[in-house]
C-alpha cells in the first residue's frame, strides 16, 4: 500500500505523517520545499501543476492525499494556478496511473458565507468566502467529475482549523484534532463513491453535520472543550455578533484582497 501525499511539509503533513505510519504502508512525501523522509516514507520535491513531475509520482500508488497548495487567501492568478489548476493536474495524473482512492483538502472556507445559525448539513450550498473558497469549490467539483466520469472513489475534507490545539475562540467550534484528522483520513481513504464531509472533532460548541463523516466510517473522539476553560480566561467568551461567529468562515469574510492584486 503506497500512498503519495502533496503538500506534506505543510501544518496537516507534519501533524499526520506519524499517525498514517503503518506496518506494509509506505507515504511517499511530495512538496515543493524538500522533505526528509523516515522509516516508511519517500520523498519528492515537486510542484503539484507539472503533469511530468506528477505522472513520476504517482507510480505505484495506490491512493492520494492532496493537501498541497496555497491555504490560505492569495492573488486570484496564483489559486487559480497552485490550487485549481494544481488539482486538475493532480487527478489527471492519477487517473492515468489507475489510481482508486483520492482524498482532497477542502475547506470549511467553500462555505464561508453561510451564516451560522442551526447546525450547518452535509453537503452545504457552496458560498465561498475567497477567491481560496472558490478554489475549494472547484475542487470539490473535479472530484466528483472524476467520479462520475471515471469511477474514481473521491473524498473531499470540509476541514475547519486542524492544528495541535484550538488557538482562537472560533477554533472551540471549528477544531479538527490531529488525532481525529487521522482517522478522517484513513476512513476517507478506504471509502468507495463521492463524500464531502466535515472534517471536525466532536465539539460541543460545534457548528457542523457529522453525519456523513460517521456514514463513511469517521468516529471522532477529541473535544475542544477541554481547551475552553484557557481560552475563555484569556479572551473572554465568544461574542455571536463578531464576524468569527455569525458567519462559518470567520474572518475569512472580511475585506477582501484588492482585485487587481
Ligand atoms: P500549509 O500551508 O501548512 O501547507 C501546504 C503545503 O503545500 C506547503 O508545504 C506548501 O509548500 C505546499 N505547496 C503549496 N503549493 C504547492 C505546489 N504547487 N506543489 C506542491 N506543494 C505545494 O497548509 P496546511 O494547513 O497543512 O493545509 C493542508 C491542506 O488542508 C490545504 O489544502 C489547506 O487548504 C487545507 N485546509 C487546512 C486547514 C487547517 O486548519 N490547517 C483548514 C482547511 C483546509
Ligand atoms: C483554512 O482553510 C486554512 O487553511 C487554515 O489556515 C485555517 O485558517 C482554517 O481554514 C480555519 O478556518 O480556521
Amino acid at each position: 500500500m503506497r500512498i503519495l501525499m502533496t503538500g506534506a511539509a505543510g501544518g496537516v503533513g507534519t501533524l499526520l505523517r506519524p499517525r498514517l505510519a503503518r506496518e506494509g504502508r509506505v507515504v511517499r512525501l511530495l512538496d515543493l520545499v524538500a522533505v526528509e523522509p523516515g522509516a516508511g516514507e519517500e520523498a519528492i520535491t515537486a510542484d503539484v501543476t507539472d503533469p511530468a513531475a506528477m505522472k513520476e509520482a504517482m507510480d505505484g500508488v495506490d491512493a492520494v492525499l492532496h493537501l498541497g497548495g496555497h491555504s490560505v487567501e492569495q492573488p486570484w492568478q496564483d489559486i487559480l494556478d497552485a490550487n485549481i489548476n494544481g488539482t486538475y493536474v493532480v487527478l489527471e495524473a492519477a487517473r492515468k496511473a489507475g489510481v482508486r482512492h483520492v482524498v482532497l483538502a477542502s475547506s470549511n472556507h467553500a462555505v464561508g458565507f453561510h451564516p451560522r445559525e442551526a447546525e450547518a448539513p452535509d453537503y452545504l450550498f457552496p458560498r465561498p468566502d475567497t477567491y481560496y473558497g472558490v478554489s475549494k469549490v472547484a475542487k470539490e467539483a473535479l472530484g466528483s467529475l472524476y467520479h462520475d466520469r471515471y469511477g474514481m472513489a473521491v473524498t473531499c475534507l470540509r476541514i475547519g482549523s486542524c492544528f495541535e490545539r484550538p488557538r482562537d475562540l472560533r477554533m472551540l467550534s471549528t477544531w479538527l484534532s490531529p488525532d481525529d484528522c487521522a482517522r478522517l483520513v484513513e476512513a476517507s481513504l478506504a471509502a468507495d463513491g463521492y463524500h464531502v464531509v466535515w472534517g471536525v472533532s466532536a465539539n460541543t460548541r460545534g457548528w457542523w453535520s457529522l453525519e456523513e463523516g460517521r456514514a463513511i466510517g469517521y468516529e471522532p473522539k477529541d473535544d475542544a472543550e477541554v481547551h475552553a476553560p484557557g481560552l475563555v480566561a484569556e479572551l473572554g467568551e465568544p461574542d455571536p455578533e463578531s464576524i468569527e461567529h455569525a458567519l462559518l468562515g470567520g474572518r475569512f469574510c472580511g475585506p477582501a484582497l484588492d482585485a487587481d492584486n
